[in-house]
């Protein structure tokens, strides 16, 4: 047995006017009730200390880098950073990061249970536009506001297992689980902010976005043997709705909980990596199935 007990911290509505320290607090208090459960791990949502800001068209770099971090651990999130060690809680959680040379991220890390970030993940999958787009019922300026990650998807090995991160988008996309996959990842942790509907075609509300949301976690799970955990920043945000269902999904895709709320709420499980195993010595033993021969045009183009 390799249990890990694993919290998805999700997060309810984050306001334009909120402030991190506001927000760090909702955190501490999440934290808190996972470290009373014997929590391992707590994962919080992508963009963790804001209001989901890529909605907003900004000209202004400079209004653009006040939603960005220039250091982490920094002045409003030392108190996570710090609650967690004094817990001995790992943490994994998102925000926008502005590098020392001026490139801007969409990132998450991972602590180890000593608060020390031991992994740095860097969004790859950027969805929406980088315009305004007056089309769209409201924007989704990722793309205008971040690089492409820089990390490709690395794994790290932590808490007695193999441990990777991806955000949002990037739960589309069966690349995203393959590539950590093949490194032999047994948990993957990731956030996400999804709109309630689609900004290019109002027939798609909530119930088609939480199952296409649940579709690519399960199947990834299952493909790929591996735990996904995965925490929603939910409900609404001045006006703009974003789905909750934040779960935990075992590698045979099942969903073994799930948040039953849009509001801060903790899901927890203990997950045994031994049970990606079967999996990976089975149906989905790479190095014995896949026929990479036959695989070259999803690289080429
Ligand atoms: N944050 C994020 O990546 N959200 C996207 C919305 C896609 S619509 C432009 C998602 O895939 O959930």
């Amino acid at each position: 047995m390799r249990p890990v007990h694993v919290a998805a911290a999700q997060l309810g509505p984050i306001q334009k006017a909120e402030p991190r320290e506001a927000v760090v607090a909702r955190m501490l208090a999440l934290l808190d009730a996972a470290a009373d459960k014997g929590c391992d791990l707590v994962v919080y949502p992508e963009l963790a200390l804001t209001t989901f800001f890529p909605r907003w068209y900004m000209e202004d770099q400079a209004e653009v880098d006040t939603w960005f971090e220039a250091e982490m651990p920094n002045a409003a999130t030392q108190p996570l950073f710090d609650a967690a060690k004094a817990k001995g809680v790992a943490i994994s959680f998102g925000y926008a990061e502005l590098t020392p040379d001026g490139h801007h991220f969409n990132t998450s890390i991972l602590t180890d249970k000593t608060g020390t970030i031991i992994g740095k993940y860097r969004k790859v999958h950027l969805p929406g536009h980088d315009e305004f787009d007056p089309e769209r019922a409201f924007q989704h300026l990722e793309k205008r506001y971040f690089e492409p990650g820089d990390l490709g998807f690395p794994v790290w090995q932590t808490l007695g297992g193999v441990f990777g991160m991806c955000i949002c988008n990037d739960r589309r996309w069966p690349e995203t689980y393959r590539v950590m996959g093949l490194q032999g990842v047994e948990m993957v942790l990731l956030g996400y902010n999804t709109p309630s509907v689609n900004s290019q075609k109002s027939a798609e509300g909530p119930e088609d976005r939480l199952f296409h949301h649940r579709l690519v976690l399960q199947s990834g799970a299952y493909q790929n043997a591996t735990f996904v955990v995965a925490v929603a920043k939910a409900g609404v945000e001045d006006g703009h709705p974003l789905i909750g269902g934040s779960v935990i999904v075992d590698p045979n895709g099942k969903i073994v909980a799930e948040s039953l709320t849009e509001d801060d709420e903790l899901v927890t499980a203990v997950c045994d990596l031994d049970e990606t195993v079967f999996g990976k010595e089975t149906i989905f033993d790479f190095a014995r199935h896949r026929r990479i021969e036959h695989y070259g045009r999803i690289t080429s183009q």
